[in-house]
């Protein structure tokens, strides 16, 4: 814990709250020096080796989905979060630009759901990719040029998608999970000690250098017996890692482009929050695609491949002042099913009756943000 933020807090006050807010603060800026950053190895006593199953992967799956092998991964665990697994960018040099332009032109495809669904048609919304090519390519002119759809895209859900409004999934609203993603999932769970890892739901956040996500508890999966996932790509992040309540003063620390974090055991159900972005430190922003070659013997099971040169002009530009947060969950047990709800319908969905969805609501963190109807204010997490 920050000593400069713990020491703001008084007990029995939302102490969350408070060093959410200290971090978020522009002017003067915080102190950052206590932000714990686990690239940098085992720096504190509040920090240790966290154990893998490197059995578990084979080398050659891990560099079909970009990997290191298993072996090579420097995974930590932190004192006081039990079940709690922080992974310094396992991914092989040259393989992030993959799963960017996954996040920015694959994913925010149909049949897959995204905050501009809310206010657009689906027709407006098939080709956020290429109808946000010419805008993101032209220099900029000086004018007010008008934002890009990829330029205003705030979230995309996976699989069971997520309802904002009742904060619940359901068996009615499900499209199928990326098959790419699922395997990167099952691998870094697998290696973590948890196979047999299914990725069901998954949840995209793009954050500008002025975000941030509200303070949260990730609990609409129906078996948190499950691990939860998380990737982070492009700009870096500040973490707040907390308590199961809010009087719990949360730890600070660094997300990089490449890093990888899993909540899981008694770290499932804590509170968190992306209280700012902060500007990727020289060293990682690997995301330099010259050294990247496919798996040597090209495998069935290899998903990462090469990309065309304007494809990564366009992620390289997006990424140089945004950060791409994928998480990957379980929603249920083996053999476990949705509750059946009666006031829903089943089956009498469609993509284009998505008014139930609508942008993140505003109270996650009784932090008061800008909300604007277009969808372009900060994340925000129910
Ligand atoms: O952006 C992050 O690092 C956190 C995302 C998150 O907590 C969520 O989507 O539930
Ligand atoms: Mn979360």
């Amino acid at each position: 814990m920050a000593k400069m933020a713990v020491s703001i807090v008084e007990s029995g006050e939302d102490a969350f709250r408070k060093i959410f807010k200290y971090y978020k603060r522009r002017n003067p800026p915080p102190d950052f020096s206590d932000v714990i950053d686990f690239s940098r190895g085992v720096q504190s006593h509040k920090i240790a080796a966290a154990k893998l199953d490197p059995g578990a992967v084979r080398d050659l799956e891990a560099a079909g989905v970009g990997l290191k092998p298993v072996s090579d991964w420097r995974a930590f665990s932190l004192h006081g979060y039990p079940g709690f697994v922080f992974i310094s960018n396992p991914f092989l040099l040259g393989s992030q630009p993959f799963w960017v332009r996954q996040c920015l032109k694959t994913y925010p495809q149909k049949p897959n759901v995204c905050n501009l669904d809310m206010h657009m048609s689906p027709s407006e919304t098939q080709d956020i990719w290429g109808k946000s090519l010419q805008g993101l390519s032209r220099a900029p002119s000086g004018k007010n040029e008008p934002k890009t759809l990829l330029e205003r895209l705030r979230w995309v859900t996976l699989g069971y998608h997520y309802n904002w409004d009742t904060k619940t999934y359901s068996a009615n609203h499900y499209t199928p999970f990326p098959a790419d993603l699922h395997q990167l999932s099952s691998q870094i769970t697998a290696a973590c000690g948890f196979p047999g890892f299914k990725a069901e739901a998954g949840i995209l956040n793009y954050y500008r250098s002025d975000s941030s996500l509200g303070i949260h508890v990730d609990e609409s999966e129906l078996d948190h017996s499950r691990p939860l996932l998380s990737f982070s790509f492009g700009q870096s992040a500040i973490f707040l890692l907390g308590g199961t309540c809010r009087q719990d003063p949360p730890t600070a620390m660094y997300m990089h482009s490449g890093d990888v974090m899993i909540m899981s055991g008694q770290s499932r159900l804590l509170y968190h929050a992306v209280p700012r972005i902060v500007p990727a430190p020289q060293g990682h922003t690997s995301l330099d695609m010259e050294s990247y070659s496919p798996a040597s013997s090209p495998q069935d099971n290899t998903v990462v491949e090469q990309m065309p040169e304007q494809d990564w002009t366009v992620c390289s530009k997006y990424i140089q002042s945004s950060r791409v947060n994928v998480t990957v969950r379980q929603v249920l047990g083996t053999g476990q099913s949705f509750p059946e709800t009666p006031s829903h319908p089943p089956s009498s969905r469609t993509e284009d009756q998505t008014d139930t969805y609508h942008d993140r609501p505003a109270d996650g963190d009784g932090v008061k943000r800008k909300r604007s109807s277009s969808g372009d204010s900060d994340v925000v997490k129910a």
